[in-house]
């Protein structure tokens, strides 16, 4: 996979590319990321890529011209094949979830702009960009922490990323549930033992009581989650048995 990020930070990155996971499959050759600062692209002498909103108002907005350049340049680096796709990180866009992260993890390359100060050029944004993407409700300094959150959630998914692939199927949101709680040594911290069965090595009922452990904190937390399983059919008979008896708990006046 290949990345192509528009930055005016691009020393951030340094955090994908010199640590964890990240930067291992960086070594296994499985993606590769490109730079380009706005800055290098400006078309006046002081290097400006930002400007005063029209219409007034606190803070800047990044010029379209610089932008546009960048994305030339990196289209003609690219040279061969197809064009990838380009993606701003803006709490405006569509809300990352771990099913468009494993879409966006089959294509070969991505476009990111990773943009500072109050906004970008509208015109920019409709013009070029194909897709926003945000990574929560909540504003941080810029898009290059989000920038990185979304690629190390696409890298740790590429074919040889992880060293027990099974890592990426039991986690949080794989199954379309939260995970179920894990424990290790030593057996019992502070009064408090591992759960029973886990120590039984009895695989079936460690497997129900994982599953009924995701089942009851996905309930209790994001409920919104099981209604999104159940809807895709994601749900089993016995399931269901044990949400009902979840929801008859929650309930205690009620005999059901
Ligand atoms: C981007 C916040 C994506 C959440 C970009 C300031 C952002 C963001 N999701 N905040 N610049």
């Amino acid at each position: 996979m290949r990345f192509d990020l528009i930055t005016l930070f691009p020393a951030m990155f340094d955090a994908l590319t010199r640590q964890g996971i990240t930067s291992r499959a960086l070594e296994r050759g499985l993606w590769s990321l490109r730079c380009w600062n706005p800055r290098d692209f400006a078309l006046d002498a002081y290097r400006s890529v930002d400007d005063r909103p029209y219409g007034g108002g606190p803070g800047m907005v990044m010029m379209a011209e610089p932008l546009v350049a960048a994305l030339r340049a990196i289209d003609a680096d690219r040279a061969s094949a197809s064009s990838a796709p380009v993606l701003h990180l803006s709490p405006r866009g569509r809300p990352l979830t771990h099913a468009r992260v494993l879409e966006l993890a089959r294509a070969p390359a991505l476009t990111l702009l990773a943009s500072r100060y109050e906004a970008v050029d509208q015109r920019f944004i409709d013009r070029y960009v194909d897709e926003e993407v945000s990574i929560g409700d909540f504003v941080v300094s810029g898009g290059e922490l989000p920038a990185m959150m979304l690629m190390d959630a696409i890298i740790r998914l590429l074919p040889g990323a992880l060293n027990d692939p099974r890592s990426a199927q039991e986690e949080s949101f794989a199954a379309g549930l939260l995970d179920c709680p894990h424990y290790t040594r030593p057996e019992v911290f502070e009064n408090e033992p591992v759960p029973a069965v886990l120590l039984s090595g009895h695989h079936a009922r460690i497997a129900r009581w994982r599953r009924e452990q995701s089942l009851a904190g996905t309930f209790a937390r994001r409920p919104e989650l099981i209604e999104g399983l159940r809807a895709q059919g994601g749900l089993d008979a016995a399931d269901e048995r044990f949400l009902a008896s979840l929801a008859a708990d929650a309930r205690p006046g009620d005999p059901g």
